[in-house]
């Protein structure tokens, strides 16, 4: 009984401090859970126990096409966010938004540990994300990709996961001992990457294969992809 009192009072302590802290009010994201931009907002989220609503916007039907969507994402894509009047998207900017929001402690504080954070979203977004993703709308998407594509996007990949793996080889995360933004912006397309054959390439990577076996066991993780 005291145990059920006690418990009643911390909810409501909890409740009186969401409602006098807008920032920790529930944000609102609407998404899919198979989409890998998606899986980077929720990741973020559940790393930082920021409170979250998800709202499905079913991109199999097209709804991510539809005015509805569109007003709160002009490019026909998801995820898009909204907090408490304030709305965004692109998933890399809302990342660091709600990290923000939660303090978090997914950015580095010291300024060469953010800057090279910065340069792995970089890395992620520019080298090794596009030559990923022709392999998974290929494989997972079932959205046939030519032969000239895929012969590029094989070299590209290669170059990409070797650059990956010298950094891999002299720590555990990208930014050294700590797990930040840029580990999350990669994973999941590497995710993606390991249920197509070129997990054979990533096998041959074995500091990036190290690297995925130990973040994906995360529960972050393992809750954005609906595995927890
Ligand atoms: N730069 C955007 C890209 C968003 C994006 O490409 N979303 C995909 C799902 S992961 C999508 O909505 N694809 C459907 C489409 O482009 O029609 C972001 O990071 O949020």
């Amino acid at each position: 009984m005291v145990t059920a009192r006690l418990a009643a009072c911390a909810n409501l302590a909890d409740a009186e401090r969401l409602a006098a802290d807008d920032s920790l009010r529930r944000m609102k994201i609407l998404g899919h859970p198979a989409s890998t931009c998606t899986r980077k907002v929720l990741t973020t989220l559940h790393e930082t126990g920021h409170p979250h609503e998800f709202v499905l916007v079913d991109i199999m039907v097209g709804a991510h096409k539809q005015p509805e969507h569109l007003k709160h994402q002009p490019f026909g894509q998801v995820p898009a966010l909204q907090d408490n009047g304030f709305e965004m998207y692109e998933s890399r900017a809302m990342c660091r938004y709600i990290n923000e929001m939660a303090k978090g402690k997914l950015v580095p504080t010291d300024p060469r540990d953010r800057a090279k954070m910065e340069q792995w979203i970089s890395v992620e977004m520019s080298d090794f994300t596009p030559p990923a993703m022709k392999f998974i709308y290929h494989h997972i998407f079932k959205s046939p990709q030519s032969d000239d594509v895929l012969a590029k996007a094989t070299k590209d990949l290669n170059l990409a996961l070797d650059v990956m793996d010298a950094q891999l080889a002299k720590q555990p995360y990208f930014v050294g001992e700590t797990f930040t933004l840029a580990d999350i912006g990669f994973m999941p397309y590497v995710g993606y990457l390991m249920a197509t054959p070129e997990k054979e390439q990533v096998a041959k990577h074995g500091p990036v294969s190290s690297w995925w076996n130990r973040v994906r066991e995360r529960m972050s993780w393992r809750k954005a992809t609906g595995e927890a």
